[in-house]
């Protein structure tokens, strides 16, 4: 008697995809486009795992690349960025995609390398989502092993970013493939559309998740109805089920936060985490701290084993460090749809409209008793 294949493997992501898909055909293209994004975590796994093999270590460019942020870019940064995005964009169904790496939304389809007006061709097939990523986050540890992430979250919004220039004659050149390339100067300009498309809150998010590299890959995901963790099987090369509706403790143990910031915390988080410490709080008893300082691998955590994570304010950083659009919002959506809560203090993550794409928001995720503990705090000093 040999086991049926499916009994061997577990439910993978691809058939979890594939029923859902089938279950509801209006989520079809959601099959896609979280297909896609599986197979660029594989290929980022496999980037990060033999990084100090291939040398793809340090700072990108001799390390004269500071992006938009006043960051400086890793090698990996660069490069998963550009597995994510030409990920995404060989879907066919994706139109404008932000990124940490990018200092602007863009079409998917805006590549220099490619001819003018073959980009064209393709923008006028592109799709009707928008996703924000952050293809490396943590990267500053990754060199010493550390554990690294994905972040990505998707929207529906049928938008280009790509502006011809007025004297553009689209139709011509596409009837006409050898016309000179120059003839359309698309490069450099920002749609409102396409602006419009990517500074949607949380709420509007229909997908988000993320991938975790670490002792295992697991990608976590969620459709708006509840949170699935699959784990890399390196045996058949598939993402396998291992954490069904995943459902956050109500209340942890564990507080994970950058202590080195305690000085500049506003007083009722730093009261809060004095009386977590001596065992003051609402659990009666002391609690333990683990901040790796990579959000995927302690929001996972946090995810499982519950408690409280934060990149709270401070007085240096008034609006704390993480990104809205694409860190806060698509985490926030998962841990809510894990039965947790996601605050940057008093108000809710998922309601906030981003004013720009690299804006940040203070932080306060995890366990729902948690949270509300930590929020009393911040009722109780204004
Ligand atoms: P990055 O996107 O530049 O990698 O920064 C985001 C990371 C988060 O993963 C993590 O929570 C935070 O930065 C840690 O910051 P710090 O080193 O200040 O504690
Ligand atoms: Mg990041």
């Amino acid at each position: 008697e040999f086991p049926e294949i499916c009994e061997q493997t577990g439910l993978t992501l691809t058939r979890y995809m594939c029923e859902i898909s089938r279950a509801n055909p209006g989520l079809q293209d959601l099959e896609t486009l979280v297909s896609s994004i599986a197979t660029a975590c594989k290929t980022i796994k496999s980037l990060v795992e033999r990084s100090h093999i291939t040398g793809l270590v340090g700072y990108a460019e001799g390390g004269g690349v500071i992006n938009v942020q006043g960051e400086q870019q890793k090698t990996l940064d660069v490069l998963t960025n550009d597995v994510l995005k030409k990920a995404l964009r060989f879907t066919g169904k994706m139109g404008v995609i932000a990124s940490e790496e990018e200092d602007n939304p863009v079409d998917v389809f805006d590549d220099k390398q490619l001819p003018k007006y073959e980009t064209q061709a393709l923008l006028d097939e592109a799709g009707k989502y928008t996703a924000v990523f952050d293809p490396l986050d943590g990267s500053s540890n990754v060199d010493a092993g550390i554990p690294t992430g994905t972040i990505f979250g998707i929207f529906e919004d049928d938008a280009h970013c790509l502006v011809p220039d007025d004297d553009c004659d689209v139709q011509k050149i596409l009837s006409e493939p050898s016309a000179e390339d120059d003839e359309c100067d698309m490069q450099g300009k920002i749609s409102q559309e396409c602006l419009t498309a990517t500074l949607q809150p949380g709420n509007s998010l229909i997908a988000s998740g993320y991938c975790l590299y670490s002792s295992s890959t697991f990608f976590a995901l969620t459709l708006g109805a509840g949170v699935q963790i699959f784990t890399l099987d390196t045996a058949i090369g598939e993402f396998v089920l291992t954490h069904p509706d995943v459902r956050i403790p109500a209340r942890g143990s564990i507080y994970s936060m950058n202590e080195a910031n305690r000085h500049a915390w506003d007083a009722p988080l730093r009261t809060y985490i004095e009386d977590l410490q001596l065992g003051k709080g609402e659990a009666g008893k002391p609690y333990t701290a683990r901040y790796i300082g990579s959000m995927v691998g302690d929001v996972h955590r946090t995810l499982l084993y519950g408690g409280i994570f934060g990149y709270p304010a401070d007085s240096k950083n008034q609006n704390g460090k993480l990104r809205l659009l694409y860190e806060a919002a698509p985490i926030a959506y998962l841990v809510e749809q894990a039965g947790g809560l996601a605050l940057t203090g008093k108000t809710r993550i998922m309601d906030l409209i981003p004013k720009s794409v690299h804006q940040r928001v203070p932080v306060i995720l995890g366990s729902p008793d948690d949270v509300r503990e930590c929020r009393k705090y911040y009722d109780a000093f204004t």
